[in-house]
C-alpha cells in the first residue's frame, strides 16, 4: 500500500521545525537560524521513500505578532494546520526543563485550536541532546501528557537526527493511502528562485545583528539559465525599509554583502547542482512590511 500525505509542521518560534524538516529532506530546505521568525512563507519539503511521500509544511512559528506581515505569518501556520492529514507540534525540552512555567505561556494555548483542527496530533519533543539532566526528561513527558491527552509524544533532536526515524514511523500510521503525487528527485513545492531567495535571507539573518533582518526582504530579479552555458546567473535585491540599513547591509568597503554573496552563492549553486554567478543590490524601500501589493508580489500575502 502506498501513502501519501501532508504534515504540518508547527509550534513556537525556534522549537526546530525548520531543523526537523531539512532533517529528514537531507537537504537545505527551510532556512534555520538561531533567531525567531526566520520562517516567513510557508515552504514545503517532499519526503519520498519506496512507499510513501510526505509534504512536511513548514510554518513561521505561532506567537503573538502585530502588523500586516505578522499577521499573514499566523495566519500560514493555521492554513497549514487546515490544509493536513497530521499534525506535528514542535517543542524545545530544553528550554521548558529549565523554564517550566513558558510551557504554560507557548504550549498550553495550542492545545484547544490545534486539538479542535481535527488532525491526529504528534508533540516532538525535541532538543533532548540539550537537556543536561536526563531524569528531568519522564516528568517532564508526564507533564505533558497531562498538558495535551489526545495527543502522542516522541522525544527527538532533530538537529542530530536522534528518534526522527521513531517519529516518522508514527507519523506515517497517520498517513492516509494514496499515489506519489511528485517525482522522486523533487524536494520543494515552491519554485527553486524562491528556495534561492530565502537561502540569501538566510545569511541576511546571520550576519546582521538584533532587529535588522527583519526589516529585510529579498526578491530575486533575473535567473538566467541560458546565457552561459557554465553557470546560472542570478541578480537578487535585498529589499530594507531604512536609509539607516543600507549601509550596515552594504559593510565597510562592500565586505558584508561580499560576505553574504559568497555563503549564499556556495549554498544556490548545492541546490541547483550548477554552478552560480550572484549579483546582490541593496535598496530602500521604505514601509514595506505594510505595503499589501509588495508584500503579495514577494509571496507574503495573500
Ligand atoms: P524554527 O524556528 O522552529 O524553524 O527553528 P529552527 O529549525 O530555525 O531552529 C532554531 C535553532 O534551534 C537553530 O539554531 C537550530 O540549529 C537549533 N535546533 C533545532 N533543533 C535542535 C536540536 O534537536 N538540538 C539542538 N541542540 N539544537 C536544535
Ligand atoms: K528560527
Ligand atoms: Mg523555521
Amino acid at each position: 500500500m502506498h501513502k501519501f500525505g501532508m504534515i504540518a509542521l508547527i509550534g513556537p518560534p525556534n522549537a526546530g521545525k525548520s531543523t526537523l524538516m531539512n532533517t529528514y529532506l537531507g537537504q537545505k530546505v527551510a532556512i534555520v537560524s538561531p533567531k525567531p521568525q526566520t520562517t516567513r512563507n510557508r515552504i514545503s519539503g517532499i519526503l519520498t521513500t519506496d512507499d510513501a511521500q510526505l509534504i512536511f509544511l513548514d510554518t513561521p512559528g505561532i506567537h503573538r505578532l502585530r502588523g500586516k506581515m505578522n499577521r499573514f505569518l499566523l495566519e500560514s501556520a493555521w492554513n497549514a494546520l487546515a490544509s493536513s492529514d497530521a499534525v506535528v507540534v514542535l517543542l524545545d525540552a530544553a528550554l521548558y526543563c529549565a523554564k517550566p512555567h513558558l510551557l504554560d505561556k507557548e504550549i498550553a494555548p495550542l492545545v484547544k485550536p490545534v486539538s479542535e483542527a481535527g488532525r491526529p496530533v504528534l508533540v516532538a519533543v525535541n532538543k533532548i541532546d540539550r537537556v543536561k539532566e536526563k531524569d528531568q526528561l519522564l516528568p517532564f513527558m508526564a507533564k505533558l501528557a497531562e498538558l495535551w491527552p489526545e495527543a502522542e509524544f516522541v522525544p527527538v533532536s532533530a538537529l542530530k537526527g536522534k528518534g526522527t526515524d521513531e517519529l516518522l514511523e508514527r507519523i506515517l500510521e497517520h498517513t492516509p493511502e494514496g499515489p506519489q503525487m511528485f517525482p522522486e528527485d523533487q524536494i520543494s513545492t515552491v519554485p527553486l528562485r524562491f528556495m534561492a531567495s530565502e537561502i540569501i535571507r538566510e545569511k541576511l539573518f546571520y550576519s546582521l545583528r538584533q532587529e535588522l533582518p527583519y526589516s529585510t526582504a529579498v526578491e530575486i530579479e533575473e535567473w538566467d539559465e541560458k546565457s552561459r552555458e557554465d553557470m546560472v546567473v542570478i541578480n537578487a535585491v535585498i529589499y530594507t525599509s531604512r536609509k539607516s540599513h543600507k549601509g550596515m547591509i552594504i559593510g565597510k568597503q562592500g565586505a558584508n554583502l561580499k560576505a553574504i554573496g559568497s555563503q549564499a552563492r556556495k549554498d544556490i549553486a548545492e541546490l541547483i547542482g550548477r554552478k552560480v554567478h550572484l549579483e546582490l543590490w541593496v535598496k530602500v524601500r521604505e514601509g514595506w512590511t505594510e505595503d499589501p501589493g509588495f508584500l503579495r508580489a514577494l509571496g507574503l500575502g495573500e
